[in-house]
């Protein structure tokens, strides 16, 4: 792991992002950990840690209740083995603060060697409903292939690839009796869902019109861009600057190329949801030694 070198001479206490105070018995729940899988939503993430919890430990979910190790209500964290599964909320903006954040307390904690996935959902591009992509390059809605970032007035622009070893081993953790289709292919890291993503469902009305569109969705193929989502490039920034293999796991909850919204039922989506979260399972399963 890279880390600022300013972090050890200037000691923190507490984690204000994260509500978390460091000390040495805080500190000793996050020690030996091997993956981080981040998902938006803070249910989501305590599904996981329940899944987990069978899958790694044995222990039946309907006796396991996770338990969240930090106080914020924005995001949740959790621990099954040497796994955290931890909430990210929504964009670029959320996950980058709790990248740093939850980086610093595994740094503190004495955590050299990690791996990040985001597990997730998406709007897939030519693609059935129901596939799982896994990224390999995130792109900038303008398929820029590096995300653009401030510094205050400085224009910062950083690498976007992921950590094509981490992308390997997890399509060879996977069975070969998959029901669902799994790809590796890139996504685009979009602002927001409405007009960042060209929808035309959105409250406000999009400047581009359907020819326009359909002529830049076609270009989508030539680039191997599968999905649309919304934190995929400030993840790989960050993991890049960090040195942590990184990559996404997100299932397509949709069909761009047909529609704007998602109309899958309630039952359909979690079991897409599902998918992905299995395929992380999958790959931490064979990464138990
Ligand atoms: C995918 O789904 C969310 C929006 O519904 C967003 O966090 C993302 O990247
Ligand atoms: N998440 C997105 O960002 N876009 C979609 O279309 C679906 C999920």
């Amino acid at each position: 792991m890279n880390i600022n070198p300013w972090l050890k001479n200037n000691p923190e206490q507490y984690l204000y992002l994260l509500q978390l105070e460091l000390t040495t018995q805080n500190l000793a729940m996050f020690t030996n950990i091997k993956q981080v899988i981040m998902q938006g939503s803070s249910s989501r993430a305590a599904t996981l840690a329940r899944k987990l919890a069978g899958a790694l430990l044995n222990i039946d979910q309907q006796f396991f209740e996770p338990v969240n190790l930090v106080t914020t209500s924005n995001f949740a964290v959790y621990r099954i083995g040497n796994v955290l599964s931890v909430s990210h909320g929504m964009g670029n903006v959320t996950i980058d603060a709790l990248l740093h954040e939850i980086t610093k307390l595994l740094y503190y904690a004495g955590n050299l060697n990690l791996e990040y996935i985001r597990v997730g959902t998406s709007g897939g591009i030519g693609v059935e409903p129901g596939t799982v992509i896994i990224t390999q390059n995130a792109f900038m809605p303008n398929l820029a292939p590096y995300y653009t970032t401030y510094e205050l007035d400085q224009q910062i622009d950083l690498p976007t690839h992921m950590d094509s070893s981490l992308v390997n081993r997890i399509i060879a953790a996977q069975p070969a009796e998959l029901e669902f289709p799994i790809l590796v292919g890139n996504s685009i890291a979009a602002d927001d869902f409405y007009l960042g993503q060209c929808r035309y469902d959105g409250a406000m009305t999009t400047r581009k019109d359907e020819k326009w569109r359909t002529k830049f969705f076609a270009q989508l193929d030539k680039l191997n861009i599968k999905n649309f989502e919304m934190e995929s490039s400030s993840l790989a920034a960050f993991c890049n600057q960090a040195s942590i293999p990184a990559t996404m796991i997100a299932v397509t909850l949709l069909n761009r190329l047909k529609g704007d919204q998602v109309v899958s039922s309630a039952t359909q989506l979690a079991e897409f949801s599902d998918r992905s979260q299995q395929v992380a399972i999958n790959y931490i399963l064979s990464q138990q030694s």
